[in-house]
């Protein structure tokens, strides 16, 4: 069987009218660059699905729903919006999950799910799929985005659709839209066009939170940037750069952030993530009298499990949400905004001296028959990676043993870092690659993760995708080990080199020395048409050096 081609932007099916509600929502997708939509088709949403069919954006099956929910927050993450497409509850719940994920890291994916046509509703009948009645599933996902509608009725569906669709690209967080099926060719009862509201900073807030900035930065001795996971959201990792560059201040990012600005930049220190990142860049940060935080988020996992030392007397902290100057809060201020005033605002701190070593790591050589450890592994990774990889790493060891890895553009990182929910990259990698076909995934994931989406690879399958997956295989839950050491911690050791046999598609490496590792690697690179699979063996208690590093310094504080 020939494998599936993407269809790309060239495609020239027409749309289905706009002045129908689904021809409009498919209308308003395309106005913001969507090509691609995941999903699982089902009664409730086939007529959506048939018009989809019939528009130039494609519908990607996946294996599970859930994964389709990873796909289309990877592709949002990639490309600034994503959306899925399910039908109701049974569909709809399973996404529940992976669209928390994207709610709780700032990912705009767009969740669109069938619903029971109005005229079926009527005396509460007990349709298939019903929950407990027939608003269920959206109040659940009320919870869990930023906007949600249903689009039962022609006189409002055009705006709440325009609504949805301005709330998910301004806050970057997930929005809910049902349709029931009945009403997807619903046509609009006056002509609509599709509206915008722009919002806009508080002038005077503006000036006066700029003038605080700037004395504070001014004043400082050895202010430092702390770049993060905004900044690429916003689109605003130049601006960061820009700003570092200017007013020659060293930049760090955190690890949900890692990657929003090139870590090859003379002034990029690392990543800054407590006791777990490296000594050198902890120290640089929290000696600092100036701790400029820009678009990172305070979560436990970004700062080292709470093993942070920041004084926020010490701090200038803006997000999308806040504005806190030491301990002066600003309101109705503009990311955007401030950022740009920051760099039109003269800053000129003292020159900073940069510490010298970077913890730079030597050059790896393979000692052919040593079995591979962790540590080795990621030294190994560091030298594959180039400018067309993006790291896709899922929870577990894999994400702090990545958290060291030098990457080279903005987007060239993906990792669930906050909200760390297992399974995420396999299906990451299929929407990544949809995003932007150049990229060529280095998916980083545990033997426990692996277990949960491997099948999604069918899909790579499917469309000769070829990302390289690296399956850390340490026999069971090792994170999980090393807070409560038991027998849950245990798994079957699957074959899972052999995957590629059962999906009809793919290569599989099984390695547990150095030796085979370079040539898995070399086949792997070469291999561009379809994905390669790496059973790399490791023992059970081998850690990164990230995870050692944290574990050293909580035992010295305990
Ligand atoms: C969906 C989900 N279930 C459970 C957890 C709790 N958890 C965190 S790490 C981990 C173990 C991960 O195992 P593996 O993927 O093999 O990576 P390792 O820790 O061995 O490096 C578990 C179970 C989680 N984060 N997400
Ligand atoms: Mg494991």
């Amino acid at each position: 069987m020939a494998a599936k081609k993407p269809k790309t932007s060239s495609a020239v099916k027409p749309a289905a009218s706009s002045q129908t509600i689904g021809g409009y929502l498919i209308q308003r997708l395309q106005d913001h660059g969507l090509q691609h939509v995941f999903g699982i088709p089902g009664d409730f949403v086939l007529q959506f699905y048939g018009m989809l069919q019939d528009s130039p954006i494609e519908v990607i099956g996946a294996t599970r729903e859930d994964c389709a929910g990873y796909a289309a927050d990877a592709y949002a993450r990639v490309r600034g919006l994503g959306a899925c497409c399910v039908t109701y509850c049974v569909g709809g719940l399973s996404l529940v999950n992976s669209i928390a994920g994207a709610y709780a890291e700032k990912s705009p994916v767009v969740v669109i799910s069938g619903a029971p046509g109005m005229d079926e509703r009527r005396n509460n009948p007990l349709l298939h799929h019903k929950v407990r009645d027939f608003n269920t599933q959206r109040e659940v996902f009320e919870k869990i985005t930023v906007a949600n509608a249903s689009l039962d009725d022609p006189l409002t569906a055009f705006r709440e659709i325009d609504r949805c669709l301005a709330a998910a690209l301004r806050y970057k967080r997930p929005v809910y839209m049902e349709i029931p099926r009945d009403r997807v060719q619903a046509t609009a009862i006056y002509p609509h066009q599709p509206s915008s509201e722009e919002t806009s900073s508080d002038p005077a807030v503006l000036q006066e939170a700029l003038a605080e900035a700037k004395a504070m930065i001014n004043s400082s001795r050895r202010p430092v940037i702390i770049a993060g996971i905004e900044m690429h959201r916003f689109g605003l990792g130049q601006e960061v750069v820009k700003l570092a560059e200017q007013a020659g201040i060293p930049m760090c990012s955190t690890l949900l952030g890692k990657s929003v600005v090139s870590e090859k930049h003379p002034l990029y220190l690392g990543v800054y993530e407590g006791a777990m990142g490296r000594e050198t860049v902890r120290k640089y940060v929290e000696e600092s009298d100036c701790v400029i935080l820009l678009g990172a988020f305070m979560t436990d996992i970004n700062l080292g499990i709470f093993t942070a030392n920041l004084d926020l007397g010490k701090c200038l902290y803006v997000t999308s949400e806040q504005l806190r100057i030491r301990h002066h809060h600003y309101h109705d201020v503009l990311l955007t905004d401030f950022m740009q005033g920051l760099l039109h605002a003269d800053l000129a701190p003292p020159k900073a001296k940069l510490p010298k070593s970077k913890d730079v790591t030597t050059a790896y050589k393979a000692k052919p028959d040593a079995s591979i450890t962790n540590r080795r592994l990621f030294a190994r990774i560091n030298e594959l990676l180039d400018e067309n990889m993006v790291v896709i790493a899922d929870v577990g060891d894999c994400l702090f043993g990545a958290s060291d890895l030098t990457i080279y553009r903005h987007t060239e990182f993906i990792s669930p870092a906050y909200y760390t929910s297992m399974g995420f990259a396999v299906p990451a990698s299929i929407g990544a690659q949809f995003a932007n076909l150049k990229l060529r995934p280095l998916v980083l994931v545990g033997d426990g993760a692996f277990q949960m989406t491997c099948l999604e690879l069918s899909t790579a399958v499917r469309y000769s995708f070829n990302p390289i997956i690296m399956v850390l295989n340490n026999k069971g839950y090792t994170t999980e080990r090393f807070l409560q050491e038991g027998p849950f911690n245990d798994i079957l050791n699957w074959n899972y080199h052999r995957l590629c046999d059962f999906l009809g598609g793919g290569k599989g490496y099984e390695v547990r020395t150095e030796g085979e590792l370079e040539v898995a690697l070399k086949s792997a690179l070469a291999n561009k048409d379809c994905f390669s699979l790496l059973n790399i063996h490791m023992e059970k208690l081998d850690i990164s050096p990230a995870l050692e590093r944290l574990a050293e310094r909580l035992s010295k504080k305990i």
